[in-house]
């Protein structure tokens, strides 16, 4: 399998509402390990996990907001649903003693799926700077 960075790279930056795989598992046509759920958002765990708990943070309806880049004001409820939600799910799996939250932007960034997600990593010492 290609490493993150490789996926990132190979990837089309899109700022357009066309379909990703995550509107794949937001319906169920692929599976996923689904860790919270609401009308807005979904949490699942990564694919490729780069921690002992790494899971995505999604919104349900992309709405232009393939990436943070593409934020607008219209967005500012559920970029602040999806920072919430990382802290829900990171208590309900138990990171008591810190986690990071990520947001990767563009190829530069390392993104790769054009439907904007929070990563929530944890379960680890991160280090710093990234990567
Ligand atoms: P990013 O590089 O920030 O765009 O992160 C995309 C993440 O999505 C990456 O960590 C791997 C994950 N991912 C890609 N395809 C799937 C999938 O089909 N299922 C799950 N659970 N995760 C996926």
């Amino acid at each position: 399998m290609a490493s993150e960075k490789e996926a990132a790279l190979a990837a089309t930056p899109s700022d357009s509402d066309s379909p990703t795989i995550f509107d794949k598992i937001i319906n169920k046509e692929i599976p996923s390990t689904v860790v919270y759920e609401d009308d807005k958002v979904l949490a699942f765990r990564d694919i490729s996990p780069q921690a002992p708990v790494h899971i995505l943070i999604i919104p349900k309806v992309r709405d232009g907001l393939t990436g943070i880049s593409k934020a607008e004001e219209r967005h500012f409820e559920i970029l602040g649903r999806l920072l919430y939600t990382a802290k829900l799910v990171a208590k309900q799996e138990g990171l008591d003693d810190g986690y990071r939250v990520v947001i990767n932007d563009g190829p530069k960034g390392c993104q790769s799926v054009y439907h904007i997600h929070v990563h929530l990593l944890g379960g680890r010492q991160m280090n710093w700077p990234p990567g």
